[in-house]
């Protein structure tokens, strides 16, 4: 049962599609004072939720600011990350589970037992919001409403649950050729290659360097021909520039973000000086969606929205006032306290707070200060690329992902979790964040893999591609001025066309499951607890996953070993996948057993009763038969399987039509 509550006057964030009537607050497990609401935690209870985040899928014992956040360096002391995302539940995950989300744009801290351990604190910056209080039986039950709540999650096209390459950046049209050609000399699957900032000229959205990418249209199609897509960046700061139209357009109609006194704000971000075109505003919006049209027209059909928490390096006023104040430091003699004065002096030029209170938005013919609606920033500029596929090309469905974003956005398009650092460590944390995500709506995305920041290793890359495979995104995409991280680069290629090949042979599967789990409001990566209910120690796993209801997975995520201790919440047998071929495993009893996972290999793990379809696998999505499948079962009475499947183009989602049933 949802309960909405609304208190002093709600800023309107499109964050829920259902119109519910509201209630007036009296405390229960919640108890209200002022703007926070508190629940006293049990022993052993479990936190859930709160999309992405550091941490744990149980995010117990920290505390968690919603504040779009651009934190390449994020570790276990971070506290916010590139998404708001404000759902979280508690309970006892059987009987009695309680969601709740508190919808407003502005700063929400949820104390998780940080300040004290027995208790959540829930703390909105601002007087004025939405809550949204979802009683259930179990996790997934408060899940699918809370999901139903929000509406459903955006699908991609099937070629993108291909294998991508990325780098920041491939500079030139023969670079990205060579990638290409890399891939399909080995014979490793390929479906994209991305497209970073240096395919535009000096940084412009919506322009295309020609002294790099002379013939772009050509390249567009010449790599459609190897069926591989073309994937480019778009940044949400638009240069300010004399003379560039969609500058010149944006800066007539009044469309960028204002300063207090009404003139354009002007911030320094990738291309030097930037507005921030006003995705609140409807008219902006529109406009600025159009604008994808320009690479629809050469052929493009996915893209990757950055920047858009919004990042600001720098502003003029904050950057004057550094240079000031070093000035004196110069002659100064540092000591301890002056030395550390400066350098965090230096910390505070980008992304100030000051600078996000100092712009201003039109939002539902109103006028906000950014920081108030600050987490819709990202949200709005993807849908703004929504909205304008819808009304460009309705038919088709385009990929789309974001690197910020808020409830409601899982709608438009899909995110991927930004900067992560080549570290095991991030390994893990992509793991544990597929779940809290995907109770967000979050269904299609996925880490950069290999790390995006930091010198990678080879085993690290193939490590990450041995989970990644599971994920819907899945690129391998890192920083300029890191190690080289594209597959062929490595002493062992062989494996890595193994390991990606495995994506194309588990395929169908994987797509099935994404598609249920949008269509019906569902998990697709789940953790063990909400299978194993009343499992107390399936509630403590952190590292294993269930993907849909048929099979579990237990990523390697530590250097130099060739296996690991896996829990078994019940029997199971392993299915490894290696060297292009399927191998029966052994049957594991319910308990712990260390399972050997050699590098290069894939393991599944295969609940007793339930089967797994497995396709020959392709060279890229084309070419994978969805319909010559090998099913492998463990047990006696095998469950059938719905395995849907659609045409992965359209938008035809019927999924009485598309499902049927697969049995042994
Ligand atoms: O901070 O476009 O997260 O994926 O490669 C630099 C360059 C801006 C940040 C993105 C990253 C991308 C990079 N961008």
């Amino acid at each position: 049962m949802v309960k909405k509550y609304s208190f002093s006057n709600p800023i309107e964030t499109d964050a829920v599609v259902k119109d519910i009537a509201e209630t007036e607050w009296k405390d229960g497990v919640f108890r209200k004072e002022g703007n926070s609401f508190h629940y006293t935690l049990r022993p052993g209870e479990i936190i859930y939720g709160l999309g992405e985040n550091v941490r744990g899928m149980n995010k117990r014992g920290w505390r968690y600011v919603s504040e779009c956040a651009d934190n390449p360096n994020h570790c276990e002391h971070t506290s916010s990350l590139y998404g708001a995302h404000n759902f979280i539940m508690v309970g006892d995950g059987v009987q009695k589970t309680c969601g709740l989300f508190v919808d407003t744009p502005g700063r929400v801290t949820f104390d998780a037992g940080y300040t004290d351990i027995d208790e959540l604190c829930i703390t909105m910056e601002d007087g004025n919001y939405k809550l949204y209080l979802i009683e259930g039986a179990s996790y997934p039950d408060v899940v699918k409403e809370f999901r139903e709540l929000i509406g459903r999650s955006y699908i991609a096209p099937r070629w993108a649950f291909g294998y991508g390459q990325s780098r920041w950046s491939y500079n030139t049209a023969d670079e990205v050729r060579e990638v290409a050609a890399e891939y399909k000399k080995r014979n490793i699957p390929i479906d994209s290659i991305y497209l970073d900032i240096d395919y535009m000229e000096r940084y412009k959205d919506f322009t295309i360097n020609r002294d790099t990418f002379a013939d772009f249209e050509d390249l567009v199609k010449e790599m459609k021909e190897q069926k591989i897509h073309l994937v480019p960046i778009i940044d949400g700061g638009v240069k300010k520039e004399d003379g560039y139209d969609v500058y010149e357009e944006g800066k007539e109609k009044g469309y960028f973000c204002k300063d207090e006194d009404g003139e354009d704000f002007v911030i320094g971000v990738w291309p030097g000086k930037c507005c921030f075109p006003d995705m609140l505003n409807d008219e902006a919006r529109e406009w600025f969606g159009d604008k994808y049209r320009i690479l629809i027209d050469k052929g493009i059909d996915g893209f990757w929205n950055d920047m858009n928490e919004p990042a600001i390096f720098y502003s003029e006023k904050r950057l004057k006032k550094v240079f000031d104040k070093m000035e004196e430091y110069k002659t100064a003699n540092l000591d301890v306290n002056t030395f550390f004065e400066m350098t965090d002096l230096i910390g505070t030029i980008s992304n100030n707070p000051e600078d996000y209170a100092s712009f201003y938005h039109n939002y539902k013919g109103k006028r906000y200060r950014h920081d108030k609606v600050h987490n819709l920033f990202g949200y709005y500029m993807t849908r703004s690329a929504a909205e304008a596929f819808e009304r460009y090309v309705p038919e088709k469905r385009i990929l789309l992902f974001s690197r910020a974003s808020y409830i409601g956005m899982h709608r438009s398009g899909g995110i991927w979790q930004g900067d992560n650092m080549a570290w095991w460590s991030h390994l893990k944390m992509n793991v544990k964040m597929m779940p809290s995500l995907n109770m967000c709506g979050f269904l299609y995305t996925g880490a950069d893999v290999g790390g995006f920041g930091a010198d990678t290793t080879e085993d690290l890359v193939l490590r990450w591609l041995e989970f990644a495979v599971f994920t819907p995104l899945l690129r391998n995409h890192s920083a300029r001025g890191t190690r080289r991280q594209e597959v062929y680069r490595f002493s062992h290629v062989q494996d890595f066309a193994d390991v990606i090949g495995v994506r194309y042979q588990i395929l169908p599967y994987i797509y099935s499951e994404y598609m249920k789990a949008a269509l019906r409001n569902t998990m697709m990566f789940s953790p063990l607890s909400f299978i194993y209910e009343g499992d107390a120690l399936a509630g403590q796993v952190e590292d294993q996953l269930l993907i849909g209801e048929n099979v579990m997975i237990a990523p390697v995520c530590e250097q130099n070993a060739s296996g690991r201790v896996v829990y078994f919440p019940e029997r199971m047998k392993q299915l490894i996948f290696r060297k292009g071929t399927v191998a029966e495993g052994i049957v594991y009893e319910k308990g712990f057993a260390y399972v050997d996972m050699p590098m290069g290999s894939v393991n599944i793990f295969l609940r007793e009763g339930y089967l797994f379809p497995v396709a020959k696998g392709g060279k890229c999505v084309e070419d994978v038969d969805f319909e010559d499948l090998t099913l492998y079962s463990f047990g006696e009475e095998i469950k059938p399987y719905e395995y849907y499947l659609d045409d992965g183009e359209t938008k035809d989602f019927n999924i009485e039509s598309h499902v049927r049933m697969l049995s042994c």
